[in-house]
């Protein structure tokens, strides 16, 4: 019974089975967990917001600085004017925050119905110095003195725009002197020479320095 060929079945009858065993319905394919997470749900897209056009409040124009001018600030230091008893002349102070020259402050005063203040008594300069004055050692305001061209330097030929008599002076130490320093200018304009002194000086007629003028209405 045990003959080769006996054997020769039985091994080819093992090996049948075990192809069909290995051959078979082919073996279901592992689950594998995901390599890669998987991609996260699409997110709702919605369309870009939109703002009603009435929200939006409109654009402006850059407010222009009200201290900025690009002319000189022309203001009344005192209550527009002031009546000085001595002559029922009214008087006014304008100040010029930039300076102005003496023919400027000349044709301004006019323009306003007036004349630059001319000084006929030690009464009326006190009075007029104390509407001007300041405790600031500044150049002072111009007044309506000047001098004729060609007259003899440094006190020669001073009149007022009025045409009244040059008859009260009140110069300060060493003025007039007709000599603007540094510049070495003729000097043929009057004013104040400082804020805290009632004490005259002459100027160059162009000289911006005065930062102010007053004015007499008569
Ligand atoms: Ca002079
Ligand atoms: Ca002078």
């Amino acid at each position: 019974m045990n003959s080769p060929k006996f054997l020769q079945k039985l091994i080819g009858v093992m090996l049948a089975i075990v192809f069909l065993a290995g051959c078979g319905a082919p073996a279901a394919t592992p689950t594998l967990p995901p390599t890669f997470p998987p991609p996260p749900p699409p997110t709702a897209t919605f369309p870009p917001p939109t703002i009603p056009p009435t929200s939006i409040p409109p654009m402006e124009a850059p407010e222009t600085p009200k201290n900025i001018q690009s002319s000189p600030t022309v203001e009344p230091v005192l209550p527009a004017r002031e009546l000085w008893p001595g002559n029922n002349h009214m008087y006014e102070v304008v100040y010029v925050s930039g300076g102005i020259s003496w023919e400027a402050a000349n044709q301004s005063a006019q323009a306003r119905g007036g004349h630059l203040a001319t000084i006929a008594s030690e009464a009326e300069n006190d009075y007029v110095f104390s509407i001007a004055s300041s405790s600031e050692h500044r150049e002072g305001f111009w007044l309506g003195g000047y001098q004729i061209p060609g007259s003899s330097e440094p006190e020669g030929d001073w009149v007022w725009v009025t045409g009244e008599p040059w008859s009260y002076t009140c110069w300060d130490v060493g003025e007039p002197n007709n000599n603007d320093i540094p510049t070495g200018m003729a000097e043929e304009r009057l004013h104040f020479h400082w804020e805290d002194s009632p004490m005259w000086n002459d100027l160059p007629a162009s000289n911006e320095v005065p930062h102010g003028y007053i004015v007499e209405y008569e």
